[in-house]
């Protein structure tokens, strides 16, 4: 009798593993860099994070604890180029799910960041280089991404200079165009005519997902990956990433 007991204590206990079911059991998923590095993962990399429940999605954690500058910390990167290997001038499909690789040039995608904007409140902070080894960053304290049904239109707010001037606030309210998907109050399609997709309005000031040139060309007006309040229209970004996080 004590054995059959003990048989059926095993096999309730088995059952769920090989059902696969969570049956009741609070695992937590993880939503952000945030909680990934709170579950003990303090170096930055690839993890896997669940914006919208229960699908993982790959992203890079930026991971800085040094302690010496607050608006470091764990940030989940949601835009990121860095030597031109992956193309950004994609359809709208691909810049709602996300494309690229995680560990190199990536978007995280308009439909992630929704689903992790608007459960909980983000800042951004918007990281750039040029070909010259020069850094800036500009720094924002609000950053939201609405949903689809609003042309996933961006929210941003309160800039902090970094040494990179603010291109962004000014795009504040627009919704998402690709080429194939123009949203933009321009008579013209701003995707097309720049090469990229943004929340452009008519049309930019700044394109984190335009053409990857080397540098600086006039002949290539503002088709490049452009931070127009620190360089001119002319020059493209070395490096560029958007990252967020979690404000508490
Ligand atoms: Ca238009």
């Amino acid at each position: 009798m004590k054995m059959m007991m003990e048989m059926m204590v095993f096999l309730s206990a088995l059952l769920p593993v090989l059902l696969g079911c969570d049956c009741g059991h609070d695992v937590e998923k993880q939503v952000d860099c945030s909680d990934v590095y709170k579950s003990g993962q303090t170096v930055s990399g690839v993890y896997s994070i669940y914006p919208a429940g229960n699908t993982p999605v790959w992203v890079y954690c930026e991971m800085v604890s040094d302690g010496k500058d607050e608006d470091k910390g764990n940030w989940t990167v949601i835009q990121r180029r860095m030597d031109g290997s992956v193309n950004f001038y994609r359809p709208w499909n691909q810049y709602k799910r996300g494309f690229g690789n995680v560990e190199g040039e990536y978007w995280l995608g308009l439909e992630n960041m929704y689903q992790l904007t608007s459960k909980n409140k983000y800042m951004l902070r918007v990281d750039l280089e040029d070909f010259e080894g020069r850094k800036g960053f500009a720094l924002y304290s609000f950053f939201s991404v609405d949903c689809e049904c609003a042309g996933y239109q961006l929210r941003v707010s309160g800039f902090t200079d970094g040494g990179a001037g603010d291109s962004l606030s000014i795009h504040s309210g627009f919704k998402f165009s690709t080429f194939d998907k123009d949203q933009d109050p321009s008579d013209s399609n701003c995707a097309k005519t720049y090469l990229g997709a943004f929340w452009y309005a008519a049309c930019h000031y700044t394109n984190p997902n335009g053409v990857y040139l080397w540098g600086e060309d006039p002949t290539y007006y503002a088709i490049g990956v452009v931070w127009s309040s620190w360089k001119n229209y002319a020059v493209s970004m070395k490096s560029i990433s958007m990252k967020i996080k979690r404000v508490s």
